[in-house]
């Protein structure tokens, strides 16, 4: 039921298709970084506004950004809560559990979201740590949503967003339950040298966007889990709708956008998210 109740919310409810609110930045890269471009940002009431005046699916974001809104937003619209975070502090490629499966029903989230880091030293320690909240969460009732990215000593910035690392790692978070699975956006391919080191036999097309996206829910139980597509640092409006039309071309669920919608001023960041809402429910 939690789970529908995010694919039946705001203006793509009933489509199959979602736009969702992440903003868990301020923990991942910094405050300031993440919303001195848009000061009215650093307000944990800003982004529940802008998601439920957007008419998005879920707003996602740590403990403390959830429960500052909680009460005002009481109902609004389905909230995940990330349940642990990273810093630009560290230097470890790992994450700490900042939340738990009560604090979620405490709050009234539908869902829960994680963090793995395929490839990291610490990945198999997220990987159990992923398992227990995901065994408690879904006995709870609530969905689980798991941002699956690649990074460790493996791979350089080429490899954590190679359309097959990204697919392996999708096909990862799969395999340990999430409902809903939210990656980068897949890039080219990589060197066939870099490629051999870490695994892949290449005979998958990769050559343009939609192509990639295709492989990445495919490697999902061929879309029998969402996959969602995340927005990275600041860009264009034209680079995003273009994005969003190959996510929706290849068969993705949607996006999950955070920097390009609240570091720009309100009003602009609703046009865009309405644009982007507009991309997805057109027929594919
Ligand atoms: P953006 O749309 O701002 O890229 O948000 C997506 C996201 O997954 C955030 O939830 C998270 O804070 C950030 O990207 C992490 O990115 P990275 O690990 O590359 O710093």
């Amino acid at each position: 039921a939690n789970l529908a109740r995010i694919l039946m919310e705001g203006k793509l409810g009933g489509t199959g298709r979602m736009v969702i609110l992440p903003v868990d930045q301020g923990f991942e890269h910094g405050p300031a970084r993440s919303f001195a471009p848009n000061p009215a940002a650093y307000d944990p009431h800003y982004h529940f506004e802008l998601a439920i005046e957007a008419g998005l699916n879920a707003y996602a974001a740590p403990l403390g950004m959830i429960e500052a809104g909680a009460a005002t937003f009481a109902g609004a619209i389905p909230t995940i809560l990330k349940v642990n975070s990273s810093n630009s502090l560290s230097t470890t490629k790992d994450q700490a559990v900042t939340g738990s499966v009560s604090d979620a029903l405490r709050l009234g989230c539908s869902a829960i979201g994680f963090t793995i880091y395929p490839g990291s030293e610490y990945q198999f320690e997220m990987m159990e740590e992923l398992r227990e909240l995901a065994e408690e969460a879904k006995a709870a009732g609530l969905a689980v949503v798991v941002w699956s990215y690649p990074r460790g000593p493996m791979l350089d910035k080429v490899g954590e967003t190679a359309f097959d690392i990204c697919a392996y790692a999708a096909h990862m978070a799969a395999l340990m339950g999430a409902h809903i699975i939210k990656v980068k956006p897949p890039m080219e391919p990589l060197s066939l040298e870099a490629a051999k080191k870490v695994y892949i036999d290449r005979k998958i097309d990769g050559s343009d966007m939609a192509a990639r996206i295709r492989h990445i829910v495919q490697t999902c139980f061929n879309g029998r889990r969402l996959v969602v597509f995340s927005g990275g640092e600041a860009k264009g409006t034209d680079a995003l709708l273009a994005e969003a039309k190959a996510i929706h071309a290849g068969g993705g669920n949607g996006s999950i956008v955070g920097r390009n919608a609240f570091q720009r001023p309100k009003e602009d960041a609703l046009k865009l998210l309405a644009a982007m809402i507009e991309v997805y429910k057109t027929k594919a």
